[in-house]
């Protein structure tokens, strides 16, 4: 396993590298260019001075996360065919830099949505990322991003600023109607262009699940169960076409058994890299994220790892996923140093275990 911490670029993270190489056993980052909107190409020169930045810092940076696909492919618009070439582009450019591994997610409009992102925890006066169904109540989805953008810091949901909120309305007309096999169609003409650019370059694609692990605002979604993903992966049937298994992400629908979804999709070589997390059901559809430990929340954290170890390459890429805000932290909701530097080391430490026993 190849334990590595999300880092979104030296000025959108409170967190520097110097201080993610000081985690014991972290060997690199799954990185970002915060800058770029989705459907823009990078550059090299932008992926080499990124890249030469980590490396200067004594880590690797085999995995980027997300290179994220334009609305205009998931909604299969005529200009579709233009972001699709940039997005190979960018495939071709990260290969030329040592990147193995694109996390990238098909989810319409929004990427993961809580309904309080500093939720108090009453046993410990730490804070974590929290969601109930009946906190939306008749809240739209222009409501929550308002709310959200209010409550914490300055900070909003992923990839919706309050000054994009025009935006966001005209997009979510134009999924008026969407069903779910017609995003899956899309979803199709977009890997059967790229998956051939990745297996020329040695890449894997690797689709992050919807989260919360259910439909949202009436948008389609066809990526939170084990079922959806034999779906994805028979879209388009290549080793490159594969998962980054998010636990705590399709773990919010406690009908995920997520030691035997990992161990189904590990069988067929269809992991290239996981973000490992835990979280405490509170009640239907509502759920507050926890600290890595088991006992804190409600999966089991060494038949994860186990799992992991049995049925994933044995240097597969790992990474906490959100933590709490312990400690008096102040940062981006889900992504500060302590909690998550905690999880990277309870990960290790079980892996380690794992590994001992085995021999
Ligand atoms: C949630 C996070 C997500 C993820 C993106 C990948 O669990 O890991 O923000 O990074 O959806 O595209
Ligand atoms: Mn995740």
């Amino acid at each position: 396993m190849k334990m590595t911490f999300r880092w979104f670029g030296e000025n959108s993270d409170s967190v520097k590298l110097s201080q993610i190489k000081q985690i014991p056993g972290m060997t690199g980052l799954m990185g970002f260019l915060d800058y770029k909107a989705a459907g823009e190409v990078w550059t090299e020169e932008e992926i080499k001075s990124y890249i030469d930045g980590v490396h200067a810092a004594g880590l690797e940076c085999e995995v980027i996360e997300s290179v994220n696909v334009h609305e205009d492919i998931k909604m299969g618009l005529p200009s579709r065919d233009e972001y699709i070439a940039n997005y190979n582009t960018t495939i071709r450019h990260l290969a030329k830099y040592g990147v193995k591994v694109i996390v990238y997610n098909f989810m319409p409009v929004f990427d993961w949505l809580r309904t309080d992102l500093a939720r108090p925890i009453a046993e410990d006066g730490s804070n974590s990322l929290y969601f109930d169904e009946k906190d939306l109540g008749t809240m739209g989805p222009l409501d929550l991003v308002r709310k959200t953008a209010e409550s914490c810091n300055g900070f909003s949901l992923p990839g919706w600023e309050p000054e994009r909120l025009a935006e966001l309305e005209t997009t979510l007309k134009q999924y008026e109607g969407m069903t779910p096999d017609k995003l899956r169609e899309n979803y199709k003409y977009f890997l059967d262009a790229v998956i051939p650019v990745c297996e020329e370059v040695g890449i894997k694609m690797a689709c992050h699940p919807d989260d919360p692990a259910w439909p949202i605002f009436g948008l389609p979604r066809i990526a939170h169960s084990q079922e959806d993903f034999d779906k994805i992966v028979a879209l388009h049937d290549s080793p490159a076409n594969a998962l980054c298994l998010c636990t705590g992400s399709l773990g919010s629908n406690p009908e995920n058994d997520i030691p035997a979804v990992i161990r189904h999709f590990g069988e067929m070589d269809r992991i290239a890299c996981l973000h490992i997390r835990n979280v405490k059901y509170l009640g239907y559809r509502n759920f507050r994220e926890a600290s890595h430990l088991s006992y804190d929340g409600d999966l089991d954290m060494f038949a994860i790892m186990k799992a992991v170890y049995d049925t994933c390459p044995k240097d597969v890429y790992v990474r906490p996923d959100h933590g709490r805000m312990i400690w008096d932290e102040v940062g981006r909701p889900g992504y500060g140093l302590y909690d998550r530097a905690l999880g990277a080391t309870y990960l290790n430490g079980l892996w380690e275990a794992i590994d001992k026993m085995s021999k």
